[in-house]
């Protein structure tokens, strides 16, 4: 049985807080790495693009790539907002398409709503949209046009972390919850636009980590939205596992915990376990 793990928003680079969790690095990382043949790593893994965290950033990425070869893990990277690249795909299709991953920062008009670089942001993003094909791979396309846009803006290098900006501008809290109760349903609308047929929807990017279900209080098939939280302190971090047979998807959202030192899965909890047939 083909087994699948994704993660998000690691944020290598990013200063750690000291919250009595270990810091985020390759090595107390590596216990993830025995859960599955297959990592998908869905966005914001290194803050590559700021101008003091980026090489640092860049280093603990480079070193996280080549611990996940030398484990012969087939690795599927997606880009983020922190760690946009070229190079990288935009979203993968999972399970014969019942699985859609993409990191998230495109759901809605605005991609960072509590950051002071929020409406150059979201200029850039409704302009990029109204320049590029309306189709998914457009969407995304634009989408990462304007994060860089976020990291031309001398601001977003001079932000504290997020939890020390927060509290500095208690504002940014409401506006912050705000976007939180409205992330699953951007999700959903995002998968009835681009991908109607995915069962199931993976996203990091908001830092709020759970389990939703949109779609049956209008009638449709209802669609499941996991997001898979953040590393960073005080978001708490998540993980889906995608167990794939021939007629059946078993997708479960695990919590991430910490034990001697390195962050492994939380055990399984039939709660956060869904069976899905797979499609023909
Ligand atoms: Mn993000």
């Amino acid at each position: 049985m083909a087994r699948t793990l994704i993660l998000s928003d690691l944020h290598f680079g990013l200063p750690e807080v000291p919250c009595g969790r270990p810091p985020r690095t390759p090595s107390t990382l590596a216990p993830l790495l025995n859960e599955a043949d297959h990592l998908v790593l869905n966005g914001d893994i290194a803050d590559i693009h700021h101008e003091r965290r980026g090489n640092h950033g860049m280093t603990l990425l480079d070193e996280w790539l080549s611990m996940i070869a030398r484990a012969g893990i087939a690795l599927t990277r997606i880009n983020g907002n922190h760690d946009f690249d070229c190079s990288q795909r935009d979203f993968a299709d999972l399970c014969g398409g019942a699985v859609f991953v993409t990191h998230g920062h495109a759901f809605g008009e605005s991609m960072l709503p509590w950051t002071p670089a929020h409406r150059v942001v979201s200029d850039a993003l409704r302009e990029a949209r109204a320049r590029n094909p309306q189709t998914l791979e457009g969407d995304l396309a634009a989408a990462g046009e304007a994060a860089m846009a976020q990291w031309g803006e001398k601001i977003s290098h001079n932000e504290p972390t997020a939890l020390i900006s927060i509290g500095m501008n208690p504002w940014r809290v409401a506006r912050v919850l705000a976007w939180w109760r409205k992330f699953p349903r951007e999700a959903a609308a995002y998968a009835d636009r681009f991908r109607p047929a995915a069962q199931v929807v993976v996203c990091g990017h908001s830092h709020r980590a759970g389990a939703w279900s949109i779609g049956a209080e209008r009638g449709m098939k209802p669609r499941r939205i996991l997001n898979t939280g953040g590393f960073t302190f005080p978001s708490s971090p998540h993980a889906v596992l995608i167990d794939e047979s021939a007629s059946e998807l078993r997708v479960q959202l695990r919590s991430i915990r910490v034990r001697a030192g390195r962050y492994e899965l939380a055990p399984e909890s039939s709660a956060s376990c869904w069976r899905i047939q797979r499609p023909a």
